[in-house]
């Protein structure tokens, strides 16, 4: 039985792997529930998030949409958490998501996210460039967790969205 209900949404630039993160994620229950004319993608997993716990994730992913102003009310509304991704290969990616966590607080208050370097797998051909200590650093900062994950290979994709959950969890019941 599942308890929480919860929305979740994937912020960040163009390109970085929001939508490959959530269909790793999804994996053979890929369902598109649907998906508005407004470009933005809706679906739904179950997950465990300890031991006989499981919470029902709807998770939205704005598209190609990224900076269009008129969805935002629609999609940030009622959110209950974020991951909020970057590209390790791209440092500028990594310089906006201050901003991106400044339109979240704006759009849907001071909700828990998780701080999403994705495309791990390219650092042995691109080299580290990002200061992946700052990263971790600034989501401490923000009281929340950094993870590394590859939608690609598939590292961390479960633990990103599991460790989210947790987060909201112990929001909610004030831990
Ligand atoms: P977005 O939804 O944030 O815009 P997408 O990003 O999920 O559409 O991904 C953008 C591109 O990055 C895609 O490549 C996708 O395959 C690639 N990508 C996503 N995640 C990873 C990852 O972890 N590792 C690597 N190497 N690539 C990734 P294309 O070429 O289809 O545009
Ligand atoms: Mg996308």
């Amino acid at each position: 039985m599942s308890t929480y209900k919860l929305k979740i949404l994937l912020c960040g630039p163009a390109a970085v792997g929001k939508t490959s993160l959530i269909h790793r994620f999804i994996k053979s229950k890929f369902e598109r529930d649907y998906k508005l004319t407004v470009g933005v993608d809706i679906l739904t997993k179950n997950v465990e998030y300890a031991a006989g716990k499981t919470a029902t994730l709807s998770i939205w992913d704005i598209g190609g949409q990224e900076r269009f102003s008129f969805i935002r009310t629609t999609f940030y509304k009622g959110a209950s958490g974020a991951l909020l991704v970057f590209d390790l290969s791209r440092s500028s990616t990594f310089g906006s998501i201050k901003n991106w966590r400044s339109e979240v607080v704006q759009f849907a208050g001071n909700i828990p996210f998780v701080l999403i370097g994705n495309k791990l797998d390219l650092i042995p051909e691109v080299g580290e460039v990002i200061d992946r200590d700052e990263c971790k650093e600034y989501a401490e900062d923000e009281g929340s967790i950094y993870i590394e994950t590859s939608a690609k290979d598939g590292t961390n994709v479960d633990e990103a969205f599991i460790e989210l959950t947790r987060l909201i969890v112990a929001k909610n019941e004030g831990k």
